[in-house]
Formats: structure tokens, C-alpha cells, sequence
């Protein structure tokens, strides 16, 4: 069953989330206008999220999906029995079930900043698995997480699905990875799923899909921040942008002004020119050893990848 969740976001009298008016309020005032990618899933975007995992172009989400298909029954025999599964992100789980159905775990947690997604997915996921107890943790997992008394003491398998971590600059990566090794203890494991480094037309596509959907949820985050933060952007006059940047191994998705503009948020005015753009997701790529170094370097032991055969995404299991 699905135990009351714990809720940690803050919020002032209006129900504004702080964090979010924080992040856009100094994310506008660089000189390379940026939003966190996070900032990307209220309800709208993570449907169009869920949209854009069954796009034609979007292959991590499918072929990831194999691979734990494929693999998870290994997974389980080099983790054990008995875990607390530890999903960080989770959104809408649909990928869970696959593992858990393999690992006859003692608990699942997941963690999401998306409290209505959360809840849903949750009771979900309960319903499939009767006899597991679900802890839903409503929170950033960027900060670190308290898990909840009644899993202390089990060995966890900290669950990182769907190249999240590729959202992050490789410092924040580490940074990340070394908090959750810190939050999962000493016997613990964790999966992860890394996208790695191929054709940049391929790449490109994925994030710049025929249909439009992923230009949509580039904009939404515009919209959001009309809705919840008193914008008055004018969200027409902003164009999806996707592209490879070499240097850092990453797709860049921007909405770049399609005019000179002048809008507010919150009540501060924000000026861009034609051209200037709002920087709002990095989506780093790795090769199977860039990544392995990345766990190593964040005091993880790799001791198990699995890919597809097009060499198209990673999963890679790590020990404390
Ligand atoms: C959820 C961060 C893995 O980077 O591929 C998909 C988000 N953005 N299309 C990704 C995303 C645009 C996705 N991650």
C-alpha cells in the first residue's frame, strides 16, 4: 500500500514554490539567460514528457526500456533480495515495474519533485504490487534526502533511470552521485541509465521531433512561469532551439527570441534582443568509459553495463 508521502517544498502564503521563483528570477538577470531543466515537469510538461518517450526520434526511452526488460532478472541475482528500491525522479514509473517484478524488494521509494504525478504513479505501482510498501517522497533530489525511518537498515538499490543525469554539467553529476552514495550507505547499489555519445543528426532529431511535441514542452516552461509566477511573456514570440554542443559532449535546448522583447516576472522586467536565448536544458552524452570514470569518481564501483546493439544507450550497475 502507498504510506502517506513526505512532502518537503517550500512554498510562501500564495502556494508560489520558491525554489521555482528563485531559480527564474536569477536564471533571467545572466548574461546567458537560463532556467534549470527541472523547472520543465508540472503536470502539462511531465504529460508532454510522457509524449515525447513514445516519439519516433526519442529512442532512450525505448531502448532503455529493452534493456531492463532484458536484464533486470541479472540485476537482481547480483544485488539480492530484500532491497529498499530507491527511484530518484521517478515521474511516472513506468519503467519500475520491470525491476521490481524481478526483485521481490522490501520497499520502494520513490523521489519526485512532481507531487501530483508522484501521488498517481504511486498508486499505481501499489496496486501492481500489493504486498510492497510504497513510500512516496515529495522533494528535489538534487538536495540531499532523508530517507524515511521504516527503511533504515535494509541494503538499497538506488534506481537513476532515463539519462536524468545527463540533465547535469559533469561536476553536479559527481556531486549528485556522491550525495546518493552518502544517502544509500555502505551495502548499497545503484542502476543507472546513461545516453551515450553517437550520430549528432540522431541526436539532434530526438530533441527536435517532426511532430513538435518537444517544442511545446520547451515552451511550457514559459507558460509556467506565466501561470505561477505572474509572467506576462509573450510566448509566441520564443522558438524551440536544439543543438549539439561539442565542447561539452551535450544537446542544448533554447527558445530564442524571434524579436526584441520586453516582458515581466514576478514584477522585475526582463528585456531580451532578436536572437538572445533562454538556455533551458543540457542533455550531456557519454561513452561507456566516461561514464564508468563519472561513478568512479563519485566513489561508486561499477561492476555490471549492459547496451543495446546500435550502442545507442547504457545501463550500468555500481557498488558502494
Ligand atoms: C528526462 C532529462 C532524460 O534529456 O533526454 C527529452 C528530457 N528533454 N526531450 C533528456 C528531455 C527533451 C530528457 N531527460
Amino acid at each position: 500500500g502507498v504510506h502517506a508521502d513526505i512532502k518537503l517544498v517550500d512554498q510562501d502564503d500564495e502556494g508560489v514554490d520558491l525554489a521555482f521563483r528563485a531559480d527564474v528570477l536569477s536564471g533571467l538577470a545572466q548574461r546567458q539567460k537560463a532556467v534549470p531543466a527541472r523547472w520543465f515537469y508540472d503536470r502539462v510538461g511531465s504529460e508532454l514528457f510522457e509524449r515525447i518517450t513514445t516519439l519516433p526520434e526519442y529512442y532512450p526511452t525505448r531502448t532503455e526500456t529493452a534493456l531492463l526488460k532484458a536484464h533486470a532478472a541479472e540485476v537482481a541475482a547480483l544485488v539480492g533480495r530484500g532491497r529498499a528500491v530507491v527511484e530518484f525522479g521517478s515521474g511516472s514509473s513506468v519503467k519500475t515495474p520491470l525491476l521490481l517484478g524481478r526483485m521481490d524488494a522490501a520497499a520502494y521509494v520513490p523521489i519526485d519533485i512532481s507531487g501530483d504525478f508522484l501521488r498517481q504513479s504511486s498508486a499505481e505501482l501499489a496496486a501492481k504490487f500489493p504486498d510492497l510498501p510504497v513510500i512516496p517522497i515529495e522533494a528535489d533530489f538534487m538536495k540531499p534526502v532523508a530517507l524515511p525511518a521504516s527503511v533504515a537498515g535494509l541494503a538499497m538499490l538506488g534506481f537513476f533511470p532515463g539519462s536524468t543525469i545527463g540533465n547535469m554539467v559533469p561536476r553536479t553529476a559527481i556531486d549528485l552521485l556522491r550525495s546518493m552514495r552518502a544517502t544509500l550507505g555502505d551495502r548499497s547499489h545503484l542502476l543507472i541509465g546513461v545516453d551515450r555519445i553517437k550520430d549528432i543528426g540522431r541526436l539532434i532529431a530526438a530533441y527536435d521531433d517532426a511532430e513538435g511535441v518537444t517544442a511545446r514542452f520547451n515552451r511550457n516552461l514559459l507558460i509556467r512561469i506565466n501561470r505561477e509566477l505572474d509572467g506576462t511573456i509573450p510566448v509566441d514570440s520564443f522558438r524551440h532551439v536544439a543543438r549539439w554542443n561539442a565542447d561539452w559532449n551535450r544537446i542544448e535546448m533554447h527558445l530564442e527570441a524571434i524579436e526584441d522583447i520586453a516582458f515581466e516576472v514576478s514584477g522585475h522586467p526582463v528585456t531580451m534582443r532578436r536572437g538572445e536565448t533562454i538556455h533551458t536544458e543540457n542533455s550531456h552524452k557519454y561513452t561507456p568509459d566516461q561514464a564508468r570514470l563519472m561513478l568512479q569518481a563519485s566513489g561508486w564501483s561499477p561492476c555490471a553495463q549492459w547496451s543495446d546493439p546500435e550502442d545507442s544507450f547504457l545501463i550500468l550497475l555500481a557498488e558502494a
